[in-house]
């Protein structure tokens, strides 16, 4: 009798597990140098992009590939002189809030570079699902207080809390040992936001407060209360005709 419960707890657990929490991380990588970023994850990952540059009329995310060489901005070219991770990660593509409009007609910058107006503007990822953790990695954020940096979270359109980038340095609120300085990275392992801000948020909203990128944004979702009610009861029913 406690062994056959302790199995449906499990096959329930297990049900869960499959349609339940989901880790993901998006690494902007297999996009062309200067592709415009926006729609590219709605369906395999649930998300959508989208920018503002505070400085300019066009407001586009574009990927920037770290690895190549004479780019229009050679700070966000590796390897690395700084950061929390070692110079020589290799991060491939990252985002960025893009500075012109070059040759954008074939949804492909065709000079990738930085937004360097302070603030810069904003990099906005839209959660089909809300989250309960989120990470990212931030490049060449030089850190003095003129680019101040910031995430805010949001659900059903209402802000629910902000994390200052200044609280992932040692001894912060949330310590990632990070250093900042030109051509830097650093990773910020995910962050429990309902522990945070007692809401599982549905929309991250980066605060660019200069020239800098963003890398592996990784996000834990949750299903919707309706969808995760249906498949524990399927899953309480899958378990029944073992314990007879
Ligand atoms: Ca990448
Ligand atoms: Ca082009
Ligand atoms: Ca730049
Ligand atoms: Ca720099």
């Amino acid at each position: 009798m406690k062994t056959s419960s302790m199995i449906a707890a499990g096959a329930l657990a297990a049900a869960a597990g499959i349609a339940g929490a989901q880790t993901q991380t998006i690494t902007f990588d297999g996009l062309a140098h200067g592709e415009i970023i926006n729609t590219q994850y709605q369906l395999p990952n649930g998300v959508t992009v989208a920018a503002y540059n505070a400085n300019k009329k066009f407001d586009l995310a574009v990927a920037f590939d770290t690895t190549r060489t004479q780019t229009a901005d050679p700070d966000l070219e590796d390897p690395w002189t700084g950061g929390n991770l070692p110079g020589t990660t290799v991060l491939g593509n990252v985002i960025i809030i893009q500075e012109n409009d070059i040759g954008i007609g074939d949804g492909i910058a065709d000079r990738p570079d930085d937004e360097g107006g302070r603030p810069a503007g904003n990099i906005l990822f839209g959660f089909d699902a809300p989250i309960t953790e989120f990470g990212f990695d931030i490049v060449d954020l030089e850190g003095n207080l003129p680019e101040f940096s910031y995430v805010d979270f949001y659900k059903d359109g209402s802000f629910v809390g902000v994390i200052g980038f200044d609280q992932f340095v040692s001894g912060g609120a949330h310590d990632n040992g990070a250093v900042y300085g030109n051509n830097s990275i650093n990773r910020i392992a995910p962050i429990d936001l309902v522990d945070a801000f007692g809401v599982a948020p549905d929309r991250a909203t980066f605060f660019v407060g200069g020239s800098m990128a963003f890398d592996n944004v990784t996000f834990t979702s949750v299903p919707a209360p309706a969808t995760a009610g249906f498949l524990g009861f399927g899953g309480l029913l899958a378990a029944r005709p073992r314990r007879a």
